[in-house]
């Protein structure tokens, strides 16, 4: 039995085959399986010499169909990847059917229009403190901003003071770079924020941008040209209209917020021209509260940031009209909105190629 089944063990071709003996020798009803049993009604004395024999040949058999086995796995593997090979050098052609995201490329396109404004990117973590995220941008204890019911608070910690949250926006980056930069700053930092907020216009986890520029003698105007320079080149268009009114923000005095105008072109609103308003961006100079908070002196430094929704930004420009459709990853959304594997966007293709 033993050099039957060794000898078709070694001349076993494929696997199945390989499989097949293995059930017939050592399965439920396989011959070896049979000799085992029959211990069972031997005399003590028998089982002792018999035992010992069947148990190796159970073994033997076991070894070499594994040996077997290995060999003809590598075998196969070798074979595949003989026959398996890519040409670097096609096009991808109709292989490509992703893309990356529409709020990846957008992030991208803004990063280069403002690298081409001399702003640096910044970025900082996402589970930030509370004095970070309110104190420092003089966001008072009493603010709504701060009310549970806005923020994502994790539990206190044991041997940690400072409460722990998820940032609601990304100024706390911008914190971080002034205390640890020394102006001139010019810097966008784009990134994950969240807001305990869920309907069909907000989602917990959203994408903003915020903007910063600290230096000796920066007017508001400054600001009104960076905002309208930045619009014209994202939304590719030169009748962008800018309309700045007055508002409120804890952390910017005056502050204000701007609406960008809109033309309807059939029966759709584009940005451009000025038939109607839309409100872009919040934005102002940030106060001098803020700017001491960041142990800068707020009499020699001062200048302007602005924020905007990233993932709202991408609405606006690709004519997109439901946000929960950006989670939901289907690719005939992508292709409806025009959205192709190799597009990247950059200032010398055009951002919007
Ligand atoms: C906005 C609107 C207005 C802002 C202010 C600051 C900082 F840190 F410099 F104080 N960062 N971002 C700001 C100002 C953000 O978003 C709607």
């Amino acid at each position: 039995m033993r050099s039957e089944l060794l000898n078709a063990i070694t001349a076993v071709n494929d696997s199945a085959a390989l499989e097949a003996i293995r059930v017939r020798a050592l399965g439920k009803s396989g011959t070896i399986t049979a000799l085992l049993k029959t211990l069972g009604g031997m005399s003590p004395e028998e089982r002792q010499v018999k035992g010992p024999e069947i148990q190796e040949l159970r073994l033997a058999v076991a070894d070499a169909i594994a040996a077997r086995k290995m060999a003809l796995d590598r075998a196969a593997l070798d074979a595949r990847l003989q026959s398996e090979t890519l040409d670097m050098t096609l096009p991808v052609g109709a292989a490509a059917t992703g893309s990356v995201h529409p709020v990846s490329q957008v992030m991208d396109e803004l990063a280069e229009i403002f690298a081409d404004l001399g702003f640096a990117v910044a970025t900082g973590p996402e589970i930030e403190d509370d004095w970070h995220n309110f104190t420092a941008l003089n966001i008072p204890e009493t603010h709504p901003a701060r009310a549970m019911h806005d923020t994502f608070y994790f539990p206190d910690a044991e041997g940690r003071e400072a409460k722990m949250l998820l940032r609601t926006h990304t100024s706390p980056v911008q914190v971080r770079t002034m205390l640890t930069q020394k102006p001139p700053i010019r810097i966008i930092a784009p990134g994950r924020v969240y807001r305990a907020d869920s309907d069909a216009t907000h989602t917990p986890m959203f994408h903003q941008i915020e903007g910063l520029v600290i230096d000796k003698g920066i007017p508001l105007g400054h600001l009104r040209w960076t905002l309208e320079t930045f619009l014209k080149a994202f939304f590719e268009r030169d009748d962008i209209v800018l309309r700045l009114r007055p508002s409120f923000f804890p952390f910017t005095e005056p502050s204000v917020e701007v609406d960008v105008g809109y033309s309807i072109e059939k029966g759709r609103r584009v940005i451009g021209g000025a038939e109607g308003w839309m409100e872009v961006l919040g934005s102002g100079m940030v106060h001098p509260k803020v700017i001491a908070a960041c142990g800068l002196d707020p009499e020699e430094y001062q200048g302007f940031a602005f924020g905007t929704g990233v993932d709202r930004l991408a609405m606006l420009k690709y004519g997109m009209d439901d946000l929960r459709a950006f989670f939901d990853g289907d690719l005939r959304w992508l292709k409806h909105y025009g959205f192709r594997a190799l597009d990247v966007p950059t200032l010398s293709g055009g951002v919007g190629a």
